[in-house]
């Protein structure tokens, strides 16, 4: 039997699913023809679903602790043993310590909105410190919404539509594969697709052009793109005059950067980016598709704010198939009646998820005693791993994990409690790649002991003696929660419920190019000087200066970047053996002439390291990136492969918007292993 699904992995595609059941397993997953953006094709890793959910590896019993903290020694209990223990402890922690000393740490490992949320009741109610879920996109959403307001920006598919796409720090063909089909079609009417990217990635590879800068000088880029535009008068006087801000003062400050100091910022030449910006000033429809790499930078806010500027000048937004896509989506929100902040008590302190590391060793009045994570694994996804594990290693420190794997987050638990997959769960599903919303419902029956997220909490919050209504829900009564407390966004007008529940997606009423309808700035207009930035204490003009890893010096000359890899999805599907085979484990790429000056060759092992930490890889050489760049795609499990974990070389340093992590903004050196 073929049942309807949707992929919760943290990708920007949500692809609608077709999974075949037969005796309560999984056999197969497909793409379902009938979704309208997804089309029926999926990536390499969901194909892998049945080993994702049946295979081998599966946590299908709650774990206690046996041996030493990390050892991985644990012996299995009961459900009602496991839920009494970290009842007990967090009553303990709480008693004894306050409430703060309880620290929730999750994210997107499973994005329906119901189960990714239904901690938050639970931990506002015991007044538990607050996780500021900032590890991905906040910096480039605050960037963003600077220039351009916050909202819906273009809908992918507007793309087909353009002559002229750039692909700005996003790795389509891996990370968002469905937009390219749209790319695709633009090229066959004899658009350009250009990709402004560090290394040559998979997407790179197939594009007309790539300037291949160095990472972090964006901003540099674009103001010397502007530069050029206004120089040479490609621009609309008249949306310029009526529908902007600032364009005086952002004059003034372009002057300072003409293509020659850019190109020596960026290392790119002073032909590449005039070309850059003359293809862009004389499109029919120039198209941004902005990603999230220049966002992970220390100046991150500011390249996404200044690359968002560019459309404005030659007002793309006006043209069929221009315009700028950063995220898309938009509704049904987080109902509050699920999440419940009313119930956390004033003040409650705030603890930034980069800043796991700190939190767990420095952090005190309270020190953090307990930690509750699930849909996340820190181990390998968190900045400065060094710090994480010795705040894991804390023998003071009780963690609890609810986990699908024996992940290295679980291997620290003092009580792991296995968790359903997506395909054990209903859930309702928004999308940050495009703007349909779906409902799915459970496939098959949770694998072995295995429970959803929700009913665990729920059993949690029994046991603690809290009973508000929130904690005696249904899946279903929650997603019904949602769509009544989202009833009010315009986005949800004519949505056909019925159809919804049904589980077909459906679009939302979000225009394909919203900038045409204004902007969503404090002005209304696209506001290249911000006073919300100055406001902010931040530079209220676009400012190209790059802010490079401080703690690299001359002792690391090499900058090093950490993006997905294809095979991954962030440290997910490192569980099925076959994958982790064929990713071949963690490698660096290096440019022949860094290789040689080292002594490394192909195929070497070699060690990749700075002050905060070291990795082991195998050494590529290749001109896919430049002399002074090293590239380590993807976060393979370090449990797996001895020295993999590339957040080895991550810093917790904080975006200058959004209090993201740079995780593209590194320093280091590599040398042979030996
Ligand atoms: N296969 C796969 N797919 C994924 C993921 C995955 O891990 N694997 N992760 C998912 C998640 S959670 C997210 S948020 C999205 C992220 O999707 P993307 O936006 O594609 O990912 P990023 O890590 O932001 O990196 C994108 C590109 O930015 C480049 N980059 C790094 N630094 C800079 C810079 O300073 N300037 C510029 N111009 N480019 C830079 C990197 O080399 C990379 O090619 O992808 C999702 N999809
Ligand atoms: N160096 C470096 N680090 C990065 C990035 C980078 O580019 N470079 N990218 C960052 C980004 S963009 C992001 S979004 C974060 C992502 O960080 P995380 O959200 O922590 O990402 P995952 O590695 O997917 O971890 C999710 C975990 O949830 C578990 N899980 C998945 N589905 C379910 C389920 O249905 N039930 C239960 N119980 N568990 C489930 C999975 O087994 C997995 O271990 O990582 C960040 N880390
Ligand atoms: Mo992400």
């Amino acid at each position: 039997m073929w049942k309807r699904a949707v992929c919760t992995k943290d990708c920007p595609d949500t692809c609608g699913l077709l999974v075949q059941v037969e005796d309560g397993r999984i056999i197969r997953v497909k793409g379902d023809p009938d979704h309208p953006y997804t089309q029926g094709f999926i990536c390499k890793k969901g194909a892998r679903f049945p080993e994702h959910v049946h295979g081998a590896a599966r946590l299908t019993e709650p774990l206690r602790r046996t041996g030493p903290k990390g050892s991985g020694e644990f012996e299995p209990v009961t459900w009602d043993e496991a839920l009494d223990e970290v009842a007990a402890n967090i009553r303990r922690v709480a008693d004894e310590f306050g409430p703060e000393a309880v620290l929730p740490y999750s994210y997107a490992g499973h994005m329906g909105l119901v189960h990714r949320h239904s901690g938050d009741a639970f931990f506002n109610k015991l007044g538990a410190s607050r996780l500021d879920a900032t590890i991905c996109g906040p910096a480039a959403t605050a960037g963003f919404k600077a220039s351009l307001g916050s909202g819906p920006s273009t809908e992918i598919q507007e793309a087909a539509k353009s002559d002229f796409i750039i692909i700005w720090g996003n790795n389509t063909l891996v990370t968002n594969v469905h937009a390219w089909p749209h790319f695709l079609r633009a090229r066959k009417n004899g658009a350009k697709i250009v990709v402004i990217d560090p290394y040559r990635n998979p997407t790179a590879n197939e594009a007309d052009r790539h300037l291949m800068l160095r990472p972090g000088t964006d901003a540099a880029l674009a103001l010397a793109v502007m530069h050029v535009l206004i120089d040479e008068d490609m621009l609309d006087h008249d949306f310029i005059a009526t529908r902007t801000i600032g364009f005086d003062r952002l004059k003034e400050r372009v002057i300072d950067w003409p293509p020659a100091r850019a190109a020596e910022i960026c290392g790119l030449r002073e032909t590449e980016i005039r070309d850059l910006a003359r293809a862009y000033g004389t499109a029919r429809a120039p198209y941004i598709r902005s990603g999230w790499g220049p966002a992970r930078q220390l100046a991150g806010g500011m390249a996404m704010r200044t690359i968002s500027l560019l459309p404005a000048l030659v007002n793309a937004f006006a043209k069929p198939g221009g315009g700028i896509t950063r995220s898309l989506g938009g509704a049904p929100g987080k109902a509050a009646s699920l999440l419940r902040p009313d119930l956390r008590p004033e003040g409650t302190r705030t603890v930034n998820m980069v800043r796991l590391g700190h939190a767990l060793t420095e952090l005190s009045d309270p020190p953090i005693k307990l930690l509750y994570n699930y849909l996340s694994n820190p181990a390998a996804v968190a900045p400065q791993s060094a710090q994480v594990m010795a705040g894991l290693a804390r023998e003071d420190l009780f963690t609890v994990v609810q986990e699908m794997y024996m992940t290295d987050t679980a291997r620290f638990a003092d009580i792991i409690l296995p968790g359903a997959s997506f395909l054990e769960t209903g859930d309702i599903y928004r999308c940050y790649g495009h703007n349909h919303i779906q409902i799915a419902r459970p496939v098959i029956a949770p694998v072995g002991q295995a429970r959803p997220i929700l009913d665990t909490f729920q059993a949690l919050a029994a046991r603690l003696g809290f009973d508000e209504e929130v904690f005696s829900l249904t899946e279903e009564q929650c997603i019904e929660r949602i769509l009544a407390e989202s009833a009010d966004s315009p986005f949800m007008d004519g949505v056909d419920l019925d159809a919804l529940r049904r589980g077909e997606p459906v679009r939302l009423n979000i225009p394909a190019n919203p900038f045409e309808h204004g902007f969503k700035t404090a002005s209304g207009k696209v506001e290249f000087y911000s006073q919300s930035m100055a406001d902010q204490g931040l530079d209220p003009l676009p400012d190209g200066t790059p802010v490079r890893d401080p703690e690299g010096g001359d002792a690391y000359p090499l900058e090093c970047i950490t993006p997905p890899h294809p095979l991954l999805l962030n440290s997910a599907f490192n569980e099925i053996e076959s994958i982790r085979e064929r990713t071949g484990g963690p490698k660096v790429l290096i440019h022949p002439d860094t290789a040689k000056t080292r002594g490394i060759e192909q195929g070497m092992a070699v060690r990749v390291f700075n002050g905060r930490g070291q990795i082991t890889a195998l050494a590529e050489v290749t001109e896919d990136t430049r002399p002074d760049l090293l590239v380590i795609e993807g976060l393979h499990w370090p449990n797996t492969r001895p020295g993999a974990g590339s957040n080895q070389l991550t810093s917790q340093r904080i975006t200058d918007m959004g209090n993201t992590c740079a995780f593209h903004c590194n320093k280091a050196e590599v040398e042979p292993l030996e």
